[in-house]
């Protein structure tokens, strides 16, 4: 047969248990976290500086491949390799073209780092292999 003392034992836990549960159904839901707050920095004169951080991913860094003019790569030649590596049809070809033949350099396309140097190379190649002295470069777009 239990004491009493024991009873009184089993009662006290009981009574704790069942205010975990009251407490769990009518506290208020704690607030999520705020962003990151850096820990205050003091500087010299003692005042405190909070910064806080937000964490932005960054979309990744976009290359474009500019063609540049030359005075012997035939243009029909030019007009082929857009159509041919920036799957350009012949009118934005001739386009893309033209505008390199008057200013000097054109966009043929913008692409990821690795791809844009494959398709720099591809067409140093291609104009290497016809004796055409067609050049192109990537450089990083900036906003
Ligand atoms: N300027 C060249 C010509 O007159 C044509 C040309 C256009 C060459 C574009 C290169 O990237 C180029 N034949």
């Amino acid at each position: 047969m239990p004491s009493n003392r024991h009873q009184f034992k089993v009662v006290l836990q009981c009574l704790a248990v069942a205010d975990r549960i009251f407490r769990m159904a009518t506290d208020k839901p704690e607030k999520p976290p705020l962003s990151p707050v850096r820990q205050p920095q003091r500087d010299e004169g003692d005042s405190v500086v909070l910064e806080r951080r937000t964490q932005r991913t960054q979309p990744p860094q976009m290359y474009q491949v500019v063609m540049l003019n030359d005075d012997y790569t035939p243009m029909e030649f030019v007009v082929v390799v857009i159509q041919e590596f920036f799957g350009k049809d012949l009118e934005a070809a001739t386009q893309i073209m033209l505008k390199i033949h008057l200013d000097g350099k054109g966009v043929c396309g913008v692409y990821s780092r690795d791809v844009a140097a494959t398709k720099v190379d591809q067409v140093l190649d291609a104009a290497h292999k016809a004796g055409h002295p067609l050049k192109c470069i990537s450089e990083p777009v900036e906003f």
